[in-house]
């Protein structure tokens, strides 16, 4: 499908989710960045932001760029989702407001003091049993076991199906890019994921104390009605696996591939949020998604047509260096606050203290016990439309 360009507005014909790209995505985030502040992707006949000042500026005007028509490729006023759309993620105000709001204050900062302990206390027994051997895939003995091991017992699901979760979210993640294989590849399981997942939001299937149940006794006070409760616990189930996991790959690899800034957080353990979020910077574990255009809205002086969709370039955003120095270094002294790896704006991350909590246990508790920490082996990519992961994180570890 390659149509002509909007006069003025740069074109690429590169696919952003070719498995090349998805592979090794830095040489196109440059194209695109120096391309232009707007530019037409033809082989998907959408548009582009991959500058920071873009990508921020849009992720902030949700009046002109709606997620209610989807944040994927598939524009929902044309085609039907593959499954009923997110109360947050697919929903602008005011349709938005009660469901986010009722999760933010779930997942808040103050609701999660009382797992702190618990989850430390977690990571260091994942700790110390992992350190029986100096050598391991970290992706499978740390970023899968520790999300694993805490989140879906906060959110109070039973024990049995737990393994549906990392390939449910696996596909939902890949539903956002195009048809490509890696949607072919989930398609045959869709059914009985999403059967699975649907089935542990009802409230019989949620424990007491946890998140889910948290959901369902908002309904119970009106904050959301009860047919809002299962999709708002659908969206825990959703985006609060895969993305921990590959956020902790990426931290955990950025310390084996820079071990002059594993010293420093040994030093200065309490270095850890600001490595977790300069992580997300560098690495920026959601590359990509869509908004799509409310009005005839332009972006430094292109005009985007109303109903058009837009591909924000987040992965490339976070490493513009039109606003960060030196934007490849993994760089514990940098500020990297203002990434946009948890988006920004309304829809910014309702989980995002939840991913930080997990951080800052695994890395303390490693910070404390490791030395150093090393590559053993090459690094294998996850490949996902949406995530930037890996499948294999070997290392070698020098015990403190
Ligand atoms: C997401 C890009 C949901 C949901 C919420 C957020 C995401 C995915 C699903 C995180 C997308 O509500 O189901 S980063």
């Amino acid at each position: 499908m390659t149509l002509t360009a909007p006069p003025h507005v740069p074109e690429l014909a590169a696919d952003p989710f070719a498995s090349g790209v998805l592979e090794n995505p830095l040489p196109l985030q440059a194209e695109l960045r120096d391309a232009g502040p707007v530019v037409y992707l033809s082989h998907y006949d959408v548009y582009g932001l991959a500058r920071y000042e873009e990508v921020h500026a849009a992720l902030t005007d949700w009046q002109s760029f709606q997620s209610g028509a989807g944040v994927g490729l598939s524009n929902f006023r044309h085609e039907k989702p593959w499954r009923p759309p997110s109360l947050l993620l697919e929903a602008d105000p005011p349709a938005h407001d009660a469901p986010r709001a009722v999760l933010s204050k779930i997942l808040s900062p103050r609701a999660l003091r009382s797992l702190r302990e618990a989850w430390f206390a977690d990571a260091e027994k994942l700790v110390d049993e992992v350190l029986a051997e100096t050598s391991f895939d970290a992706v499978t003995a740390l970023t899968q076991a520790f999300p694993l091991r805490v989140f879906p017992d906060a959110v109070g699901l039973r024990k049995e199906g737990r393994e549906n979760l990392l390939p449910y979210g696996d596909h939902a993640f890949n539903a956002f890019g195009p048809q490509n294989g890696l949607v072919a590849k989930g398609a045959p399981r869709v059914a009985e994921l999403s059967g699975w997942v649907n089935a542990q939001c009802a409230r019989d299937r949620l424990s007491p104390g946890g998140f889910g149940a948290r959901i369902w006794e908002a309904s119970d006070r009106g904050d959301i009605t009860p047919e809002q409760a299962p999709l708002v616990v659908r969206s825990l189930l959703t985006a609060g696996v895969d993305t921990t996991i590959h956020a902790l790959g990426a931290v955990l690899h950025a310390f084996a591939a820079h071990p002059e800034q594993w010293s420093r957080l040994r030093e200065e353990p309490g270095l850890a949020r600001v490595a977790f979020d300069e992580a997300v910077r560098w690495e920026s574990p959601v590359q990509t998604f869509f908004r799509t255009a409310t009005r005839d809205v332009d972006v430094a002086g292109t005009v985007i047509p109303e109903g058009r969709k837009i591909l924000m370039f987040l992965g490339a955003a976070n490493r513009d260096p039109r606003r960060w120095a030196d934007p490849d270094a993994f760089d514990l002294s940098r500020d990297p606050s203002a990434h946009v790896g948890f988006g920004m704006g309304l829809h910014q991350c309702v989980g995002q203290h939840v991913a930080r909590l997990e951080a800052e246990a695994l890395l303390t508790a490693l910070a404390a016990r490791v030395e150093r920490i090393e590559p053993a082996g090459t690094p294998r990519r996850h490949l996902n439309n949406t995530l930037r992961a890996w499948a294999s994180l070997p290392v070698r570890v020098h015990p403190a």
